[in-house]
């Protein structure tokens, strides 16, 4: 019942040039600013906020081709890496508050440099796992799963910026879900690699309870590795989280959403998270903008244990009268 002690290493990545959709930097302080840090602590979990990540505007960063921001989005997910990198030395499970979704690319890097080799549970309406020569909007944040698979090593060219970064995920340790916006690059990868995905079909056949069970027994089948999750808020149905830049009908609720959380919450292997593309200036009203960043903490709070039961700390005591 009680969950083992855990701590959130938080580290805020304002970082929005994988994509051209300007607010999606704001997202860290909006996803503090509704009070991450305290309901975290409320469920007796340690947090230690690194703060936000600085990025340098840079000066030369024309296109390569249709590519956009490869200096860029190279130099912030190199600074990420690290940070992740210090927060899981750190003995936190890390937590990066994004920012677009090529940020995977330096968290998933730098979760690997400290702890070795991972499983990857990637929560997204979309397979981000174009290569820079199969993309068509030529936004990095549709490619990180690319950069990191090994299998793909030969097809993603050595970019400005990238030099640091090599390959440190198996295809077969990687888990989708949530899939229903895939290009038809992307889908021929995703066959030829055998990737193990749940899209909004298969959801909605076999409900996410018996989703995540399989999930955990797919990646778990491998050896029990420490789990980073990459849990896109577009997933989320845009009914319930709508300030995202690439909003898709027909996904996940609310209530599914959370339960992924919890179930991989519980395994005790969830080491790393991310949550991206919360875009602020996307939502259509300030409503918009208070449910999606209400969705985001409530699935950071699933990842640390809370419950929909009820929660009390360990040392609980009744008042006597
Ligand atoms: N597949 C499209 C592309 O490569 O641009 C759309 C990607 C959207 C990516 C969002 C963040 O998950
Ligand atoms: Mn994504
Ligand atoms: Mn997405
Ligand atoms: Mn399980």
């Amino acid at each position: 019942q009680h969950p083992p002690a855990r701590s959130a290493g938080i580290v805020g990545a304002p970082f929005s040039k994988g994509q051209s959709r300007g607010g999606v930097e704001d997202g860290p302080e909006r996803i503090r600013a509704a009070g991450l840090q305290r309901r975290l602590q409320q469920l007796g979990c340690a947090v230690k906020d690194y703060g936000n990540l600085t990025f340098e505007d840079m000066s030369r960063d024309e296109p390569m081709g249709l590519l956009k921001s490869v200096r860029a989005v190279g130099a912030a997910n190199q600074k990420l890496s690290q940070a992740v990198r210090a927060a899981k030395e750190d003995g936190h499970t890390a937590v990066v508050l994004g920012g677009d979704h090529s940020l995977a690319i330096g968290s998933i890097h730098g979760h690997s440099a400290a702890v070795g080799e991972l499983s990857v549970v990637w929560v997204d309406a979309h397979a981000d796992i174009n290569t820079p020569l199969t993309t068509y909007t030529g936004n990095i944040h549709g490619q990180p799963v690319s950069y990191l698979l090994h299998e793909l090593r030969s097809k993603v060219p050595v970019l400005p910026n990238f030099s640091w970064l090599k390959p440190c995920v198996s295809a077969a340790d990687v888990v989708f879900i949530g899939l229903r916006d895939v290009d038809p690059a992307e889908h021929y990868i995703l066959k030829m690699l055998g990737v193990k995905t749940f899209s909004m079909s298969e959801v909605d056949q076999l409900g996410v309870a018996r989703v995540m069970e399989e999930t955990c027994d797919y990646l778990s089948a491998r050896g029990k590795k420490p789990i980073h999750l990459s849990y896109d808020i577009d997933a989320i149905d845009p009914s319930v989280a709508p300030a995202t830049g690439t909003p898709v009908v027909g996904g996940l609720t609310y209530r599914e959403g959370v339960y992924i959380t919890e179930h991989l919450c519980q395994t005790g292997l969830l080491s790393a998270v991310d949550l991206v593309e919360v875009n602020p200036l996307r939502g259509q009203t300030e409503e918009d903008v208070r449910s999606t960043v209400s969705t985001a903490i409530d699935l950071l709070l699933g990842c640390f244990g809370r419950v929909r039961e009820g929660n009390h700390l360990p040392d609980y005591r009744l008042p006597e009268p």
